[in-house]
């Protein structure tokens, strides 16, 4: 799944958690296609590995996308190294399994917090900088479980559905700018976030509601975050690519 285009020459991206998982299966494609991709991780550790092994221009920033003051000082550093953001991919959530009747007020906050306000101060700072250039586009990342009411992640889907749905109220507000805001909605996907917790016969469960069988890798939902990031796609702007191999048909 290689291409020789290189749509993000000139471009200077943001993509958050991209120390792993789906972030860094786009951050990788995105710099092999000229891109300049800052990784917005809150393991720090993990960010810098990823930035040295992808090399180039590839760099990291520590960032806890729930704390303003964290989110502010990332769009600092990007703007005085390099001038301009086109380009943000909120990708970082916690992906939490836990049973409706374990889930308590502060569990329900925690995934909140990060995965629904984390998204909010991150397009807000974004598009403050996109604004100035008449340019940008927002990927974020949601979730097909927003589409089924999966099991076990009350609190992830209904945050994840909140940036479902927020992704489009933005749509509206910034296309004024020549912003575009899409949203991406993955099925369940082999990483490591998703290891984290035990219910690993979800895959087998998923695979079989599948169109097309098989475990999505993060590879996999690369060109589908990448084509709403490039240029080609400004005439989209608040939608949805549902990447899951037919799971919900949507
Ligand atoms: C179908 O986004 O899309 C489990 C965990 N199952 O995080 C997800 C499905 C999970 C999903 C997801």
């Amino acid at each position: 799944m290689s291409t020789n285009r290189m749509r993000f020459t000139d471009r200077v991206a943001i993509i958050t958690g991209a120390g792993r998982g789906i972030g860094e299966a786009a951050a990788r494609q995105m710099h092999a296609e000229g891109g300049t991709v800052v990784i917005a991780d809150i393991n720090n550790e993990r960010g810098e590995a990823t930035a040295k092994d992808i090399g180039g221009s590839c760099c990291s920033v520590r960032t806890d996308i729930a704390d303003p003051e964290s989110v502010a000082a990332l769009h600092n550093t990007v703007e005085q190294r390099f001038g301009k953001l086109d380009i943000v991919i909120n990708n970082a959530s916690l992906v939490p399994y836990q049973k409706w009747e374990d889930i308590t007020f502060d569990d329900w906050r925690k995934i909140l917090r990060v995965d629904l306000d984390g998204v909010f101060l991150m397009c807000k700072s974004s598009s403050d900088m996109m604004r100035k250039n008449n340019y940008g586009r927002i990927v974020n990342i949601s979730s097909n479980t927003v589409l089924l009411g999966t099991p076990n992640l009350v609190h992830y889907v209904a945050a994840k559905a909140g940036v479902y749905a927020f992704t489009r109220a933005l749509a509206t507000e910034l296309g004024q700018y020549s912003i575009t805001v899409n949203n991406i909605c993955p099925g369940i996907t082999d990483t490591d976030a998703n290891w984290e917790t035990p219910h690993h016969e979800a895959f087998d469960l998923v695979e079989g509601m599948q169109a097309i069988k098989g475990r999505a890798k993060p590879q996999y939902h690369v060109p589908s975050i990448l084509f709403l990031a490039s240029e080609e796609s400004f005439w989209v702007t608040g939608s949805t690519v549902v990447t899951d191999a037919g799971h919900t048909r949507h």
